[in-house]
Order: structure tokens, then sequence, then C-alpha cells
């Protein structure tokens, strides 16, 4: 389903470190009433769904990193791996045919802890780190430029999966841009929207942009399910905490103890279903409205879909992106493609219509 945001918050604000000025830090976080206007949508819909974004407040930014440590979920050590052996070759294959220095972006940026190598292989005339989570973002962020004092770095808090055009700013003027999408968060996207999504990245890159992206393909069922609720908690954890931001920011009374994590391998969609899953019959107070939900009803968290390389090519031609070089683990189990955006578009920096909202993951 496609829904209209009523716009972001503008608020720009410098992140001072004690004794010099810290990377930028542009708030362009979706209003209270947008996400009212979500979770309406998102639990009138069967089954009920929320946008996988809302799980990334600070605490579900910093649970995610634990599953990341998890031995069951080998996506992120995988990734930075092959980023740390064949950064130099993915940053010459990134410039080839680009005549000025680019600017990188890096879309759903997290802790900003694979893109090192990238950077510094690449030498970008600055930085973009896109995130969902103002409070993870900005230590992040000055953590990196501490790190790569040569690049500028600029954080934009934003669902990068709705913002119609970058903000002004000199340091994303009158140069080529590349991005970085790298953990696989395209599969959290539902096949038509992680299209939409891809043609998005092809506007705000531009005709002749290029995209590094990790894709995480279909394994078995099993080692799949261990990675999606792993035996320490930490992707329960990660999902119930959803329900703890719900009614904080808007005035729910979820019970917690009156829901149960899954994670479930569905073989015809390619695709992990993470829910919380109803444990009796009972009624929520959300958003001003009042939910039912009956004994064994799923809130879909999170979907995460998995696409063998073709599949996943065949998606990206469909948004204009065109295959430039693929890098993958030993195991065979995710892989870095690098893109090249064909399709003409407007100059990116002028691109100002207004985009169709994307949720994430519909069924
Ligand atoms: C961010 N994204 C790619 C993760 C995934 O693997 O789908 C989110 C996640 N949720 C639970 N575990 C991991």
């Amino acid at each position: 389903m496609i829904l209209p945001l009523a716009g972001p918050t503008a608020k720009a604000k410098s992140e001072e470190a004690p004794e010099s000025v810290g990377p930028e830090l542009i708030d362009l976080h979706p209003a209270v009433a947008d996400m009212e206007r979500l979770v309406v949508a998102g639990l009138s819909r069967h089954p009920r769904q929320l946008p996988a974004w809302f799980l990334y407040d600070a605490e579900g930014s910093q649970l995610f990193e634990r599953i990341c440590e998890q031995p069951e979920y080998s996506l992120t050590r995988n990734e930075t791996k092959l980023l740390e052996e064949r950064a130099g070759e993915m940053a010459q294959a990134l410039r080839q045919g680009i005549d000025k220095q680019p600017i990188l972006l890096e879309f759903g940026a997290g802790n900003l802890r694979k893109v090192g190598p990238l950077l510094k292989a690449l030498q970008p005339a600055a930085y973009v780190a896109l995130d969902i989570s103002a409070d993870h973002l900005a230590p992040a962020c000055r953590a990196l430029q501490a790190r790569h004092l040569d690049v500028p770095v600029l954080g934009i808090c934003c669902d990068y999966a709705n913002i119609d055009h970058l903000p002004p700013h000199p340091l994303l003027a009158d140069r080529p841009r590349v991005g970085f999408y790298p953990g696989s968060s395209l599969g959290n996207f539902d096949r038509p929207q992680a299209r939409l999504l891809l043609s998005h990245f092809g506007e705000l890159l531009g005709q002749g942009g290029r995209l590094l992206i990790g894709i995480d393909q279909p394994r078995e069922a099993a080692r799949l399910e261990a990675a999606y609720d792993d035996a320490a908690g930490a992707s329960a954890a990660f999902a119930f905490n959803l329900l703890r931001r719900l009614n904080r920011e808007l005035a729910g009374n979820f019970d917690p103890a009156a829901f149960r994590y899954q994670a479930h391998w569905e073989p015809a969609a390619s695709r992990i279903a993470m829910a919380l899953v109803s444990r009796c019959n009972q009624v929520v107070d959300l958003a001003g409205r009042r939910w039912s939900f009956s004994d064994g009803e799923p809130l879909i968290t999170e979907y995460s879909v998995k696409y063998t390389p073709d599949a996943f090519l065949a998606l990206a031609a469909e948004a204009g992106w065109l295959p430039l070089g693929r890098w993958s683990d030993g195991g065979d189990d995710l892989s870095l493609h690098l893109l090249v955006q064909s399709k003409l578009h407007e100059p990116a920096q002028q691109c100002n219509h207004a985009h169709p909202t994307l949720q994430r993951s519909q069924p």
C-alpha cells in the first residue's frame, strides 16, 4: 500500500564535539502525526504489519547491533569481511567512468562500521549517512569523522525510502553520486516496494549513478530461522522493543507478556516472516484507537526477503539498474552487487517532485 506522509519535521542542528565542530546532522525524522497515520494503516491491514523502520529507535538500533553479534546471524560478519578484503576493487569499479570525485551516500547507515574500507579506498569528496535513528546516527558520525579526518561527513536522519530529494547542502552540490546500501535491507521491503525503492535510489543518484548493494541469498530454512530467532534472544528482544516504543511514543498499552515472538521461513515468498503473535484474545489501545487481537493472530514486525543473484538482477533491471560487478562471500550466502543507473533522470539536485511513500514489506 502506498501512503502519503504529511512531510518531515525539518530541524537542522549541528552536533558539537567538545573542542571542534563535529559532523553536521540534518534531522528529517517523520513527525508523530505521520507515525500515527502509518500505524493506523498498518494495523488496519491483514495481517497487521508496521513499517520495519519503527523497529529502529535508539534502543532498537542497539538491539540490532546485538543481533549482528550473534553466532547464528552471519550476514553482518560476512559482509564486513568481504568489504575489508575487496573494497579496493569495489572502489575502482565504482570510480570507473566518473570524472569528478564523487559523493558517497549510504542508505540505512546504522553504526557506520561497514563503510570504513570503502571510504579509504574511494576517497569521496564527502560521505553522507542516511538513517532513521538520530540518536544512533549522531555518535556514529562523530566516531567516523574522527577516524576519517580527510572526508567531510554529513548525517541525515530520515526514512530514506521516503525523502523525495536530498536537502540542499554545499557538500551535495555539483558532484556525481554513488550509493552504498549494505546489509541486505532491501529484503525488508516486499518486491513491488523494493522495485520502487531501487527506482527511488536511481532518482537520488542520477543517470550514470552507481550503487553498491548487499543482497542476502536463500539457504536452508533451519539456518535462516535460527538467524532470525537466535538462542540468546536478541531477535526476540528487538521485536518486543517495538511494543515498548509504540506504548511510549503513540500512547499504547501493549502488554508484551501477551505476545510471543516467531520467525518462519516462507519458501514460496522466499522470505523470513517475523511476528509477535497474540497469546490470547485481547484489546489494545494505540494511536487513539482500540485494536482487537485474536488468540494466535500475528503482528508482522518485519519480512526479510532473500534473493538469488539472478532474481535480484531481474528486479534491479526493472528499476533501470544494470550490473557492473559482483563479489560474494566464500559460502555464497551473500553478494555485493555493483550496478549502474541507465534511466534518464533529471539532475539529482533539482529532483524535487513528490515521491510516493513506500512502506516496507507488505504481504
Ligand atoms: C536490517 N535487515 C537487513 C535485517 C535483516 O536481516 O532482515 C533486520 C533484522 N531483523 C531481525 N534480524 C535482522
